[in-house]
């Protein structure tokens, strides 16, 4: 059907909404037989750059460089002799140089941030995980709102990567606003995103970018949970 020019999406000072419609898709340095959807960089104000990647078979991405995180969507990818399943993740630390490769179509999600050491603790090593076996934590004291942590809170860490799963009803119990600023990709259900001044729907598939101090608050509708992936700055001085 005509879409006659509309769309969930919204680029706005202190957050934007992505919905599938709007994806763009671009090759990065270092893909073969797979494609970048850039959807947050220092472009948009973003300390950090998050994309999907899309593999073709026998698809490939280079690392090194940055730290990075990857998330596996759907399909299957490998790091070396490691194979990463849906929900299966790995943290690379930015001297890694083992390439991302599927050989079967997939997608995963790619987080980089250049990384800022602390004087007394070394920088994180290589590390795999499962979010599934990950232990929940109910958000403050709301079963019905599981936290899983996917990285070790050490400080050796400058960023956390969690997943937030709300039984449908479920909400945060607060309009959150911090100095941290988050990558969100919707992994499952949906609900209403308060972001700055403005209500969104949002639904599987959508990603979103809050800046550092963007006033947000999200309540899940629907029958089925809803679940996200997020990304903030941490265990660091905001100078
Ligand atoms: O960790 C967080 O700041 C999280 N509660 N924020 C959010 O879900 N928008
Ligand atoms: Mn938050």
């Amino acid at each position: 059907m005509q879409h006659l020019g509309y769309t969930r999406s919204s680029h706005q000072r202190d957050h934007l909404l992505l919905t599938g419609d709007t994806f763009v898709r671009a090759p990065l340095p270092g893909m073969e037989k797979a494609t970048a959807i850039v959807h947050v960089s220092p472009a948009a104000g973003a300390a950090f750059t998050q994309y999907t990647v899309e593999f073709e078979a026998g698809g490939s991405v280079a690392t090194a460089g940055h730290q990075r995180f990857l998330y596996v969507l759907e399909g299957e990818v490998t790091l070396g002799s490691r194979t990463l399943a849906p929900d299966q993740y790995a943290y690379l630390p930015a001297d890694c140089s083992t390439p991302i490769a599927a050989s079967a179509a997939a997608r995963a999600a790619v987080i980089e941030k250049p990384y800022r050491p602390l004087p007394d603790a070394a920088a994180p090593h290589l590390l795999f995980g499962d979010e599934r076996t990950v232990p929940a934590t109910p958000l403050d004291g709301d079963p019905d709102l599981e936290v899983r942590a996917l990285l070790p809170g050490h400080a050796a860490f400058d960023f956390a990567v969690n997943t937030m799963t709300y039984q449908p009803g479920a909400a945060l119990r607060m309009v959150e606003i911090h100095v941290m600023e988050h990558g969100l990709l919707m992994l499952a259900g949906g609900g209403i995103y308060r972001l700055g001044d403005h209500w969104y729907p949002v639904t599987a598939g959508d990603f979103i970018w809050m800046a550092p101090y963007c006033p947000q608050w999200f309540g899940a509708l629907g029958k089925t949970p809803a679940k996200y992936l997020i990304y903030k700055d941490w265990n660091r001085h905001p100078l």
